[in-house]
């Protein structure tokens, strides 16, 4: 199945800074399959929650074998290896890595544990800029819309 992940890193760890951070991540996501395509990486305003640094953010594709929930267990072991720590900090606050699983093939889950598509896709310029760099034709399942359509109409919003 194809998966799309979206990056993200606002600190910086025993990595390095923001982009090393994308990288490493980048590199740890090919333990749970292929990745096909990775994105440009871009500076970002922090949206939601703003007292905090701008983020470097991105979005890749993984061809995968894993179910999607163990795909996210698997995001997030890799989140909590690296150092993010989900305990001591704020809500949408600084974070060394946020690996979110955005989309499954034409799969639609809405469990505690697991959404699909991603509740915010649409919502978040900051993930659908770069996901449209190397899926700008990927639809939605429930919306219908392409990830370039849906840019496009958070864009006319703002
Ligand atoms: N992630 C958040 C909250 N705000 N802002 C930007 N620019 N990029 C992010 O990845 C981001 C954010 C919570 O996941
Ligand atoms: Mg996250
Ligand atoms: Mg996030």
């Amino acid at each position: 199945m194809l998966a799309a992940v979206a990056l993200g890193s606002n600190l910086a760890s025993r990595f390095g800074e923001r982009e090393e951070n994308l990288r490493t991540a980048v590199e740890r996501v090919c333990s749970l399959g292929s990745v096909v395509a990775v994105s440009s990486f871009f500076d970002t305003e922090p949206v939601g929650y703003l007292d905090q640094p701008r983020f470097l953010n991105g979005a890749l594709l993984l061809e995968t074998e894993l179910a999607p929930i163990a795909l996210l267990r698997g995001l997030l072991a890799i989140e909590a290896e690296m150092g993010r720590r989900r305990d001591l900090v704020v809500a949408k606050g600084p974070r060394v890595i946020d690996l979110d699983l955005l989309l499954v093939d034409g799969v639609v889950v809405d469990t505690p544990e697991l959404m699909l598509p991603h509740p915010a896709l649409a919502e978040r310029a900051f993930v659908l800029e770069p996901l449209a760099e190397i899926a700008p034709g990927w639809v939605h399942p429930v919306t219908g819309r392409t990830v370039v359509e849906m840019l496009a109409a958070l864009h006319a919003k703002q």
